[in-house]
């Protein structure tokens, strides 16, 4: 297949280039206003680029895909455009059905250019099928229809050949790697002494701090202390102290800043204090300015949001947006046992360009957790239901 471009003052203009340089069996794959020229951005003029191809080989029919634009569309062009108009031109029409064709053939490209998000069920197979797994895993639609955009575009702009060979699974990873390249990811690297931990009522905040208080004891020696500013259930400094039992590493109650300062001073000679909280309903922002009043945040500190991947995404979406006074650096996803949809993850990363620092994937302290990387959510999202 041959792609090329053509920037010209009008669409009829573009066509005529096209088609003395592609033929009549040229296909036109994207068009777009541009603007060019100008000085300090005043005296600029619109010009129209399209996007032409010609198969090379017209004679060889390729398998896959069907033609780009939903079915919707087609609907809707259908009674415009008379189905000869991808037929080859005889020689000689004349001028008029030329410029009556031209115009229909604008209508059709406007249509298409201004049409954002194709239906559900119209893109050529494999690529619907990737789409339907992608929907499946919950999988914002506007991460989806980049990734399809950047599908098709790649299918249409390699030889024919090659496209045939294309790997749409690799392509997909490679795509969604390229996402998540500046992105922070991974666990505690022992660059801030202090990691305070927030998030909803039950999500495994308490459990997930035992979990990464045994890993950087056990694995990397390092000295931890824990902090508790949950006083608001017995119940919930009894757990943390249980856990500094077990693990044999101090622990201390913060009921105010003052506490909290104390218990800071304590800890100085420690390379890791983790810093527990109250679950909260933190879609109410009250409770965020809450968790300012008692701990002391500085330089030293930083912030990890807990989220259960067993929660609905636009409530994981409100809570971290109610976060604005206490910056988040990272995010722990937990329970990724308890579900077979993954998607919400890579909403998140996409949505805020926020990293993750671990996953928790069961309730046994200190084994089910795993920190973060790419790799680990972008193969969770693609063989998430194949273990089911
Ligand atoms: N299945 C599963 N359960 C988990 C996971 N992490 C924690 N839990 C369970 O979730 C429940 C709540 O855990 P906690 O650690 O007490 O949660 P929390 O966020 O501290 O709760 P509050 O302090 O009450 O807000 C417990 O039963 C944990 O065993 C996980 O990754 N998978
Ligand atoms: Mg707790």
């Amino acid at each position: 297949m041959k792609v090329k471009k053509y920037t010209a003052a009008s669409m009829p203009e573009a066509m005529k280039q096209i088609r003395a340089e592609l033929g009549h069996d040229a296909v036109i794959l994207n068009s777009k206003e541009v603007e060019t020229g100008g000085l300090f951005g005043f005296f600029t003029k619109k010009s129209i680029e399209v996007i032409a191809a010609i198969d090379q080989m017209p004679q060889v029919k390729r398998p896959a895909p069907k033609p780009i634009q939903p079915k919707m569309i087609k609907q809707e062009i259908e009674p415009v455009l008379p189905k000869e108009r991808f037929e080859k031109q005889k020689p000689g029409q004349d001028q008029e059905q030329l410029m009556k064709e031209i115009q229909q053939l604008k209508t059709l490209v406007h249509t298409i250019s201004n049409q954002q998000q194709p239906s559900e069920k119209e893109y050529p197979e494999p690529f619907q099928q990737m789409e339907d797994q992608l929907l499946e895993q919950e999988v914002s639609k506007p991460i989806r229809l980049e990734l399809m955009k950047h599908l098709l575009k790649k299918w249409y702009s390699t030889e024919k050949e090659e496209a045939e060979k294309l790997d749409l699974k690799k392509e997909v990873k490679a795509y969604f790697e390229t996402m998540l390249t500046d992105v922070d990811m991974g666990g505690i690297d022992f660059s801030k002494k202090y990691i305070n931990v927030v998030g909803p009522t039950g999500v495994g905040k308490t459990t997930t701090i035992a979990k990464i208080a045994a890993h950087s004891l056990l694995k990397k020696h390092k000295k931890v202390a824990l902090i508790t500013t949950d006083t608001y259930r017995i119940a919930a400094v009894e757990q943390l102290k249980t856990y500094s039992k077990i693990l044999n590493i101090p622990f201390e109650v913060a009921y105010s800043i003052e506490d909290f300062r104390k218990a800071k001073e304590q800890f100085s000679a420690y390379d890791l204090v983790l810093v527990d909280s109250a679950g909260r309903n933190f879609r109410n922002s009250l409770y965020v300015e809450e968790i300012r009043k008692i701990i002391d945040f500085n330089d030293e500190m930083e912030t990890y949001l807990v989220l259960a991947l067993t929660s609905k995404y636009k409530d994981m979406k409100s809570i971290f947006e109610q976060f604005s006074l206490i910056s988040i650096q990272k995010l722990i996803f937990t329970k990724k046992d308890e579900t077979s949809y993954y998607g919400a993850m890579l909403n998140m990363i996409h949505d805020y360009h926020v990293g993750v620092a671990y996953i928790t994937t069961g309730q046994n302290v200190p084994d089910d957790i795993v920190e973060a990387d790419s790799d680990t959510i972008i193969n969770a999202i693609l063989e998430g239901n194949e273990h089911d």
